[in-house]
């Protein structure tokens, strides 16, 4: 596992550094994620459950905009509209976690590293086993 933790480590200086020019917001988000030591699809899943506030596993406008300034990714009202509709793959006004991972491009590869990793624990977390498997179709 030591391995891993300075994977995670470099990984998060690396984002840190790339978040001084980066203008793109999706990538600033993906930055924001990985420059907190959470990388990849773990980090992610966090974030998105932190965003969803009514647990609906869906985020709507609003816990979208509240989660981006929680994540110090601030932006202009249209700006944010422009956003969600690029995560809003399917234009029906809610991001569910499928479209979010794709978004952020979370390669299916990382998923199932990650995976592998959750099922052989036992501290199981059912809500994100539940998104993944529902965004991955497992
Ligand atoms: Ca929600
Ligand atoms: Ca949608």
């Amino acid at each position: 596992m030591a391995g891993t933790a300075r994977h995670d480590r470099e990984m998060a200086i690396q984002s840190k550094k790339k978040l001084t020019t980066a203008t793109d917001p999706i990538e600033r988000l993906r930055l924001q994620c990985l420059a907190r030591g959470s990388a990849g699809i773990k980090g992610l899943g966090r974030v998105f459950r932190i965003m969803d506030d009514n647990n609906n596993r869906t985020l709507d406008f609003k816990e979208f905009v509240k989660g981006l300034n929680d994540y110090a990714v601030v932006m202009e009202k249209e700006e944010a509209e422009e956003l969600f509709r690029r995560f809003d793959k399917d234009g029906n006004g809610t991001i569910d976690f499928n479209e979010f991972l794709l978004t952020l491009r979370v390669t299916p590869e990382e998923f199932m590293n990650y995976y592998a990793g959750v099922s052989a624990s036992i501290d199981t977390d059912v809500y994100f086993i539940v998104m993944m498997r529902t965004a991955w179709k497992l």
